[in-house]
């Protein structure tokens, strides 16, 4: 099996609302959808989503990435030879989601060869897990209705609330959400690299006295020795995600003391640099807990694969609700989230078909 061709077309898929959070907001789902096709008519999917914010990426970006940059290289090689193509690709920086997409491409492909779900060619930990809910930027009031409903119509039970603002609100909106979902929920935080080392300090106990679990991302890591103090005085481990992006970067994250747990997302290092991580992480014993880049259908159903797939990932809520957050998308069949969990998808690869009427009308392309 050879590939044949290698697209990148970029969408725009409205959202119901805005999705806002301390370094950014997103306002439309203008992900770029890499296709890869081979020469015995086999077709594999991935969603690029630009977070010019964490990686420099742009929808304009990552299609010329994808198209100058790595489809020659591809072009003609054997999605089996995984190892071999990302050695290849690693030739090229950054580019993270571009990359990502690739490789998350290159597994459906090898998934329907063998006639196997990914999360089967994984490892096969589990075949569904629990859903976590991001609660994106706004008031007290909007960040507790957007919990309570999620807990209502959808069973969900875990929740990684945006902070990073102003601390005064921010443990605002997280008293109000711990006193109407009730102490049996998981609540953790995300600040991606909002507050200042002498805050997050602050922030770390104080919302340790509401039961928060984890603190990701409190204060920049490049503020070396201010990362560390926070980490040393937080009584909540801290979650490397933005600071921690490749395979290189969370070792050396962990090395220095930047970092007590490790988001994963399958938007930056696809399955295969994915699964590197939990192995290294796990080989360390540092938790991993699978983030979400604000994923489109696509890549929810990547991501909740991932988990699924690996154990040490299984464990945890998986964050795979923001889809939600769509008017549409391109899969003919939407995930679903149910009693508070996500399935893996039964079908080859990652089991989804692309619906060619809807890419018609939300690719930006033509
Ligand atoms: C997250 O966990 O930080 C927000 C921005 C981004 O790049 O990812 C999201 C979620
Ligand atoms: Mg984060």
């Amino acid at each position: 099996m050879k590939i044949d061709t290698v697209e990148a077309i970029p969408l725009a898929v409205p959202y119901r609302r805005p999705f806002a959070f301390a370094s950014g907001q997103v306002t439309a789902a203008d992900h770029v959808l890499v296709r890869i096709t081979t020469d015995d008519g086999l077709v594999g999917h991935g969603e690029a989503p630009p977070r010019p914010y964490t990686y420099g990426e742009t929808a304009a970006s990552i299609v010329a990435a994808v198209r100058d940059l790595f489809a020659p290289v591809l072009i003609g090689a054997d999605p089996f030879a995984r190892e071999r193509i990302r050695a290849d690709l690693a030739r090229t920086v950054a580019n993270n989601a571009a990359r990502g997409a690739i490789d998350v491409a290159l597994w459906d492909l090898v998934g329907q060869a063998c006639g196997q779900p990914v999360h089967v060619l994984l490892g096969h930990a589990a075949d569904d897990v629990a859903a976590a809910h991001m609660i994106g930027l706004g008031t007290p009031s909007e960040m507790v209705a957007d919990a309570v409903e999620m807990n209502d119509r959808y069973g969900v039970e875990a929740f990684k609330v945006k902070v990073g603002r102003d601390l005064a609100h921010d443990l605002a909106a997280v008293r109000e959400l711990r006193r109407e979902l009730g102490d049996q929920v998981e609540l953790y935080a995300d600040a991606n690299r909002g507050w200042d080392a002498d805050t997050a300090v602050v922030a770390s106990r104080r919302l340790a006295d509401f039961h928060v679990t984890m603190l990701e991302e409190p204060n920049p890591a490049d503020d070396v020795l201010g990362r560390r103090r926070v980490v040393a005085a937080s009584p909540i481990p801290v979650v490397g995600d933005e600071s921690t992006i490749t395979l290189g970067g969370v070792a050396r994250s962990l090395l220095d003391g930047d970092a007590q747990a490790i988001s994963v997302k399958v938007a930056r290092t696809g399955f295969t640099d994915s699964a590197k991580i939990v192995g290294l992480c796990e080989g360390l014993g540092v938790t991993t807990v699978v983030g979400n880049q604000i994923d489109g259908m696509l890549g929810t159903v990547a991501s909740t694969a991932l988990a699924c797939g690996q154990r040490a990932l299984a464990r945890h809520p998986v964050e795979v609700t923001n889809f939600l957050l769509m008017t549409d998308d391109v899969l003919t069949e939407p995930p679903t989230i149910v009693d508070g969990r996500a399935a893996a998808r039964q079908g080859p690869g990652l089991g989804v078909t692309i619906d060619p009427d809807k890419l018609a009308h939300y690719r930006v392309d033509r």
